[in-house]
């Protein structure tokens, strides 16, 4: 009895060894498909460090709109006796600083210039501005996104930056717009910018600053990583900077 009992249990043990013998060699077998399935040297698998695509901040004011321009156009129209200043003697960023200069007064108008309704929606399209930016968004491997400030008196500006936007490139680029006080918080490979001096709560920003030539800017000289952008006709060199760039992130 004691014998049929041993001979039962080592029998069941036989078939627990071979059992457990295929379970582990089918497990390890597993682990190691598993195992290749994440290596970039698998054939299957897309390289594991494919290119990530370039992500591109446009300013509007000043690049793709020009601001500078059309305050001085309304400027004098609307106070023909008044003192202004011509682009070509403009410095410093804020237009308003400029004219405050000229007198408290004179401050006060050019504030109320693009303050008014329909200012911003009015700007027309820097030279070449349109086109750059279709070609930019229609690139292999580039992210276009619109990304602006809105004034502090909001109340028109906001609206027709909105319009500005379909009016010029159309109805698809409401998805890429970005509107912020603060750029810097701005997740992106390179921000398009007239504005030399851009601070925020990030310190420092993830993207490189391009900075755009304006009236304004023309004597700033550059700092930190910053590279120049004068326009956006064919020998600006835009396309180089976005190649450069693209092959900088996917080192
Ligand atoms: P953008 O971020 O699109 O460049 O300051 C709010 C917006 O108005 C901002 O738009 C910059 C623009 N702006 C000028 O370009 N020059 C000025 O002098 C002022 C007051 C504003
Ligand atoms: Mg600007």
């Amino acid at each position: 009895m004691q014998n049929i009992h041993q001979r039962a249990c080592r029998k069941i043990g036989k078939y627990l060894k071979i059992y457990s013998d295929i379970f582990n060699s089918r497990l390890l077998r597993e682990t190691t498909v598993q195992r290749r399935k994440f290596t970039s040297s698998s054939p299957k698998m897309a390289p594991r460090n494919s290119p990530r695509n370039l992500r591109v901040l446009l300013d509007m004011d000043g690049v793709l709109a020009d601001f500078e321009g059309q305050f001085l156009k309304n400027f004098r129209e609307k106070y023909p006796q008044d003192p202004f200043v011509p682009l070509e003697d403009r410095s410093g960023f804020y237009v308003t600083k400029q004219y405050y200069a000229l007198g408290q007064d004179i401050g006060t108008k050019a504030f109320g210039i693009y303050e008014e309704k329909g200012f911003f929606l009015s700007l027309q399209p820097i030279e070449g501005a349109i086109e750059a930016a279709r070609e930019m968004a229609d690139m292999e491997g580039v992210d276009v996104y619109i990304c602006t400030s809105p004034i502090k008196k909001y109340t028109h500006c906001v609206v027709e930056k909105y319009q500005w936007l379909d009016k010029h490139l159309g109805k698809e680029w409401m998805e890429r717009m970005i509107l912020t006080r603060d750029k810097t918080v701005i997740n992106g490979d390179l921000l398009i910018d007239d504005k030399p001096n851009i601070t925020g709560g990030m310190s420092p920003p993830q993207w490189q600053h391009v900075l755009f030539t304006s009236w304004h800017n023309r004597d700033v000289t550059l700092q930190g990583g910053q590279v120049r952008l004068d326009g956006w006709l064919p020998h600006s060199g835009w396309r180089d900077i976005l190649e450069r760039k693209r092959q900088e992130i996917n080192k």
